[in-house]
């Protein structure tokens, strides 16, 4: 079968099988040039250089640091005040001394001057330039040590991770810190819309992290560029960490004008005001009915407002990313096999099957198998779903959870079906245990 992008209509709708082709990884931007000398062989991949584990005691001095600065400012690193100011010149000099070539942007907004810090590492193919970046400012009401100095903290490390490295990355890395997020995008905004659209073309791919350190943490990655999506969901697998995808986060932090403008985006999360659920304690740990950060845009946001096993892990995996993304040959999207069809789930009734027929490959199914599923139900509590293998080995992927009120389950599951035969008759098997509420199954796939 040739192996195709989701191209719609000439594959039948309900069952399609996509590669991301070399083309698109091209046109996105993501496929490393390294130089010959790099190769081992003509034909063998650029070697993985594999990232280094960030000090989690190097995250959190930088966090100190912001706490500092805040309780030296008014209590507060918000935009326009001395304290968003300083935490600008704190991140300059750590990267200045550490051999960034640094740039101050500056912007009005709300009658203040506002900054953007862009720090490029020399080198690297300028034609393809990955970005990171997190927004530096905090609300006027605190000083925002999870929202946003962990992703700031982490964007450091990350950086300074390259400077201890001397790292030669294939593609130019530029590291960036918004202001004014909290007022709309504001810096971020101001960035895309001055970058010349020569320039634009250039930015293979820019990754956001906005809270990635939440006391009652979850894991969610962007389900935005499909690559970049797979790299963070990939080193979580590695981690035997389970994530979900992330899902009101479009619009909702300095990604957005980078997605607005084409360029390809991604990142990770650890959750804000909602609740976690008590499927998500269960997978994750925490406390299920509390929200991922209950001191979200509220003066308790301290640096004892932080989970250090999430900020670690985060940290861990924006330098993963990092180096996978700019220096290595970008992990291929893998193959996808999916169905669409909608199936009708009956209330408290029989279990109902939806098919994906995997063909043309050989041997046995991966130890990471992803299982991506979208089933829209009213109280997801009632939901238990299950991946049946071709031979009918049942893989449990969710149990019911009666207090579990939210709705849907569009989650992203890793199993290990390294036991399998690849090639079959793959299931997703879904069934309403509980009276009340109904739904369907709208879409899963498995990626191989
Ligand atoms: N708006 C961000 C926090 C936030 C809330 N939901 C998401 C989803 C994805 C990224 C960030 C966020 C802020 O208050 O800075
Ligand atoms: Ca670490
Ligand atoms: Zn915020
Ligand atoms: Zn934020």
């Amino acid at each position: 079968m040739r192996l195709s992008r989701v191209v719609g209509p000439a594959l039948p709708r309900a069952l399609r099988r996509t590669t991301a082709g070399v083309a698109a990884l091209a046109a996105a931007g993501l496929l490393a040039t390294v130089a010959p000398s790099a190769l081992a062989a003509p034909s063998a991949p650029a070697p993985a250089l594999a990232a280094p584990d960030l000090p989690l005691a190097n995250v959190k001095a930088h966090l100190s640091q912001f706490q500092s600065i805040a309780s030296a400012n008014g209590g507060n690193r918000a935009h326009g005040r001395p304290g968003y100011k300083a935490s600008i010149d704190y991140v300059k000099g750590k990267l200045d001394a550490a051999g960034f070539t640094t740039t101050v942007q500056q912007f009005t907004s709300g009658g203040a001057t506002g900054y953007n810090l862009i720090a490029d590492w020399p080198g690297g193919d300028t034609t393809k330039t990955l970005m990171a970046g997190a927004h530096l400012d905090s609300v006027s009401s605190g000083p925002g040590v999870n929202d946003n100095g962990s992703g700031s903290a982490g964007v450091l490390e990350t950086a300074l991770a390259v400077s201890r490295a001397q790292l030669k990355p294939a593609k130019h890395l530029r590291f960036a810190w918004w202001g004014a997020e909290e007022l709309g995008m504001v810096g971020s905004r101001h960035y895309v819309n001055n970058l010349p659209s020569t320039e634009r073309s250039k930015v293979s791919g820019y990754l956001n992290f906005d809270m990635i350190g939440s006391p009652n943490p979850g894991y969610f990655v962007y389900d935005d560029d499909p690559t970049i999506e797979k790299t963070f969901k990939d080193y979580y697998a590695g981690l035997n960490v389970p994530t979900e995808i992330e899902t009101d986060g479009d619009g909702r932090s300095d990604h957005a004008p980078f997605k607005n403008v084409g360029i390809p985006v991604g990142g990770l999360f650890s959750g804000a005001e909602r609740a976690k659920s008590s499927a998500q304690a269960q997978k994750w740990g925490g406390t299920a009915g509390q929200a991922f950060d209950r001191c979200y845009h509220s003066s308790c946001d301290t640096t004892s407002n932080v989970n250090d096993t999430a900020l670690d892990r985060n940290s861990d995996a924006i330098a993963h990313a990092v180096w996978t993304l700019a220096t290595d040959t970008p992990v291929p999207p893998g193959d996808v096999y999916e169905n669409t069809t909608d199936v009708a789930i009956p209330d408290n009734g029989a279990a109902v099957t939806s098919t994906v027929d995997v063909t043309g490959r050989t041997g046995n199914a991966p130890a990471a198998l992803k299982v991506d599923v979208d089933i829209r139900h009213t109280w997801r509590g009632d939901v238990v779903v299950d991946l049946l293998a071709p031979d009918g080995t049942a893989y449990r992927l969710k149990n019911s959870s009666g207090n579990d009120s939210a709705d849907n389950v569009i989650a992203s599951y890793t199993v290990n079906a390294s036991a399998e035969t690849a090639n079959g008759a793959w299931k997703l098997r879904v069934q309403d245990v509980a009276s009340q509420d109904t739904g369907y199954i709208n879409s899963w796939k498995l990626t191989f």
